[in-house]
C-alpha cells in the first residue's frame, strides 16, 4: 500500500535515524499496531530494523531489492517514477504496464520486477530477465505527441540511459540503432516502446527497458554468451539498481518534455553523438528483405538512413543492425 511505502521511504530518508512509531501513526491515522505490522512485514521481506526504546524504528540494512521506496530517495523528477509498483516475479512488466495505462494510471508510472518469467523483445522474442541481476521495468508515458511520433521515443528512451549510466557508472555504452545499447560490443539493454492511440491522439506509450546489470557470464543463458553483458562484468562494480533506476527517470522526463517543446531536432543531436551506427557499413535484416550499405545517420523522423550500393538512400522505420565494419 501507499502507507507502506511511504514508511518505507521515511525509513531510508532517515539515514540511520530513528523514525516514531507513535508520531507516523498519528500522521497517517493509524494504530501503532499497523505501523508495527508493517515493520515485521519489512523484516520478513529482509530488511533489518532495530527499535529502540522510546526513539522509534531505525533502518538498518536493506535487501537488494527495488521496491518504490527505494527507488524514490534518489528520485528527483516531477512525475515520472511517482507512482511505482514492484514485483517479485511476474511474467512481464510490459504487459501488466498495458493493464495499468488501459486503466487510467497516471503519466511516469513505473512497474518493475525483480524477475520475468515470459520477458519479451520486439516480435515477440524472448527476454532473458534473471532475479535481481538486472533492471526490468515498463514506464507508462503520457506526452503531447502525435502517434507518427510514438517511435522516436525509443530514440529519447536510449539516450536517457546512455545519460544515466554515464552519471551512475562513469562509462559511455553507445546506442546501436534503434533500440539496443552496447559495451565492449555486446548488448548491455534492450528497449521495446509499444503505443496505446487513437488515430490523431496517443494515449500512453510503454516503455520496456531491460537491463543487465549484476550478472557474472554464468548468470546468461548460454546461447547469449557471446552477445550479451552486463554493467557488472565490463565495470568489475556491483551497480545500485535503485540509483540507476531513478537516473533512467530523472533522463527520460528530461528528454521527453524536450521532444515535446522542442520537436526532435534536439534529441537526434544528443543521439548522434552517442551512436555507433552513423559512418558504418551495415547489412540491415527486415522481416521480409535485407539490405546492405553505408549508415549516414538518422532522419528527423528518426529513420536509419542507409546509402545503398547503387547510390541511392534508404530510410528505414525498424530492423536488426549487423554492423560490418
Ligand atoms: P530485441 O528484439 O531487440 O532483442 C531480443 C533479442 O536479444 C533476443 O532474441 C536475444 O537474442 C537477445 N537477448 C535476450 N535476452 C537478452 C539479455 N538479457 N541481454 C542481451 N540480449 C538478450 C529488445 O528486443 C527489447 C527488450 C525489452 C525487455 C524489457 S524488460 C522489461 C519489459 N518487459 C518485457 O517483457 N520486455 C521489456
Amino acid at each position: 500500500t501507499n502507507v507502506k511505502n511511504e514508511l518505507l521511504k521515511r525509513l531510508f530518508e532517515a539515514d540511520g535515524r530513528p523514525i516514531s512509531g507513535q508520531e507516523f501513526a498519528d500522521e497517517f491515522g493509524l494504530s501503532r499496531t499497523a505501523v508495527w505490522k508493517y515493520i515485521k512485514e519489512f523484516e520478513v521481506e529482509g530488511y533489518e530494523i532495530v527499535s529502540v526504546r522510546k526513539k522509534g524504528y531505525v533502518l538498518i540494512s536493506s535487501p537488494d531489492r527495488v521496491h518504490g521506496a527505494a527507488i524514490q530517495q534518489y528520485l528527483k523528477t516531477k512525475r515520472y517514477g511517482r507512482h511505482i509498483t514492484h514485483f517479485e516475479t511476474c511474467a512481464s512488466t510490459q504487459l501488466i504496464a498495458h493493464d495499468f495505462a488501459q486503466n487510467d494510471a497516471p503519466d511516469g508510472t513505473l512497474i518493475v520486477s525483480e524477475e520475468q518469467s515470459g520477458g519479451k523483445g520486439r516480435l515477440s522474442r524472448p527476454w532473458s530477465s534473471a532475479a535481481h541481476k538486472g533492471i526490468w521495468m515498463s514506464v507508462i508515458v503520457r506526452p503531447e505527441l502525435l502517434p507518427q511520433q510514438a517511435p522516436q521515443m525509443t530514440l529519447v528512451a536510449a539516450v536517457a540511459i546512455v545519460r544515466a549510466i554515464e552519471e551512475v557508472v562513469n562509462i559511455e555504452a553507445t546506442i546501436k540503432w534503434p533500440n539496443d545499447i552496447m559495451l565492449d560490443g555486446k548488448k548491455v539493454t534492450g528497449i521495446l516502446t509499444e503505443l496505446q492511440a487513437d488515430p490523431d491522439r496517443v494515449k500512453a506509450i510503454i516503455i520496456g527497458i531491460g537491463m543487465n546489470i549484476n550478472h557474472e557470464v554464468n548468470d546468461f543463458p548460454e546461447e547469449l554468451h557471446s552477445i550479451a553483458t552486463s554493467l557488472k562484468i565490463a565495470t568489475g562494480q556491483e551497480i545500485n539498481r535503485a540509483k540507476l533506476i531513478a537516473a533512467i527517470l530523472g533522463f527520460l522526463e528530461l528528454y521527453t518534455s524536450m521532444y515535446e517543446k522542442h520537436g526532435f531536432g534536439p534529441i537526434k543531436l544528443l543521439w548522434e553523438g552517442y551512436s555507433n551506427t552513423a559512418g558504418k557499413r551495415i547489412r540491415a535484416v527486415m522481416l521480409n528483405e535485407t539490405i546492405e550499405g553505408l549508415a549516414l545517420g538518422i532522419s528527423d523522423e528518426g529513420l536509419l538512413e542507409l546509402k545503398l550500393d547503387d547510390g541511392s538512400i534508404r530510410g528505414i522505420y525498424s530492423a536488426d543492425i549487423v554492423l560490418e565494419s
